[in-house]
């Protein structure tokens, strides 16, 4: 039976991947540093072998592949506005955490790296939807941190032969992203504060829209991608989404119908790093891995707003 190691295992992404694999009876290892992910996050992953440790750390690289054949790896500073204030944090946890990864991976014999990308690749460019074959643009240090991290996949294949999948996530939310810091993913800020009778605040006209999707659809794309064969999918980057947009203030007046909020957002200046829009072409995901989305947006909203709702993320 393969062995698997989820980087960020307490992180939203992360945890979500590790209990996916643990219902499955298989065996998995965690590893966290703690500058985001949350030990509550851990609760119900007891089964998980969990190692404390900063993939800054080449030891702690080396000590969280060894025996591994399979490496989700999904730790990083996941936020746009985090980078644009410290650019050198972001390119450490993002950047070099990355590499040591792989350096570490392959000196351990692993097979096959399953890597967190970013819709924020693609940047500016206005042409939608965002397809594989664009050449990336990225805006933000955040943007050209994680796109480093794709590159050092693709050369990881080409040069050492070790099985690297990239999967370009968009906008991802659900059950377990933390709502508590103004870095958070805007539906967690949004979930949180409205359920809480406290008005959101939209950076911008709120007209920008997002491919937002839910986590479950992240999770089946991620199991999928260990399981391909690897002539298909080894060395190839695939985006991860829905194949839909929605704008924030289209998100707003769902939002109010699902917590019950009253109240107007206020509008703020535009965040810098940010991009107007983004929507996935799903289609590559469809053809090499059979990937589909399970869950559409509005039902994932819901779960995601009960789950708030029920004391989910609070500090
Ligand atoms: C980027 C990536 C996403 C993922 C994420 C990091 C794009 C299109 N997406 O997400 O794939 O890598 O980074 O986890 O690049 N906003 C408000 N009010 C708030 C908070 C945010 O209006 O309180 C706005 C924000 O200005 C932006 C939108 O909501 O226009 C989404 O922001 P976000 O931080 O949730 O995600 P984003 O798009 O930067």
């Amino acid at each position: 039976m393969p062995s698997y190691l989820v980087t960020g295992a307490a992180g939203f992404i992360g945890r979500s991947i590790a209990a996916a694999l643990l219902a499955r009876g298989e065996t998995v290892r965690g590893i966290d540093s703690f500058i985001t992910g949350k030990r509550a996050n851990l609760v119900g992953l007891e089964a998980m072998e969990f190692i404390e440790g900063d993939l800054a750390d080449p030891a702690a690289c080396a000590k969280a592949c060894a025996g591994v054949e399979i490496v989700f790896h999904e730790a990083a500073l996941a936020s746009v506005p985090r980078s644009v204030a410290d650019p050198v944090g972001t390119n450490r946890n993002c950047v070099d955490a990355t590499l040591n990864l792989l350096v570490a991976a392959r000196a351990a014999g692993v097979r096959r790296v399953i890597y967190a990308g970013s819709s924020s690749a693609y940047g500016e460019s206005p042409t939608l939807p965002k397809h594989e074959q664009m050449l990336p643009a990225p805006i933000s240090p955040y943007a050209v941190a994680k796109l480093a991290g794709e590159h050092y996949m693709g050369a990881f294949t080409r040069v050492y032969g070790l099985e690297t999948v990239v999967l370009r996530y968009f906008n991802v939310f659900g059950p377990h992203q933390d709502p508590t810091s103004h870095y958070s993913g805007v539906l967690a800020i949004f979930c949180r504060r409205m359920l809480a009778g406290q008005q959101p605040t939209i950076f911008g006209n709120g007209e920008q829209s997002r491919d937002f999707t839910y986590i479950d659809n992240v999770v089946h794309a991620n199991l999928l991608a260990a399981a391909a064969p690897a002539e298909k999918v080894s060395g190839r980057t695939m985006n991860t989404a829905t194949g839909s947009r929605i704008t924030l203030n289209e998100t707003f007046a769902i939002l109010r119908e699902l917590t019950g909020y009253s109240g107007q957002p206020a509008y703020a200046e535009e965040r810098a790093g940010d991009i107007r829009d983004s929507l996935a072409d799903i289609r590559l995901a469809g053809e090499l891995l059979g990937y589909k989305p399970i869950v559409d947006f509005r039902e994932g909203l819901r779960r995601t707003a009960e789950w708030y709702r029920g004391g989910g993320g609070q500090e």
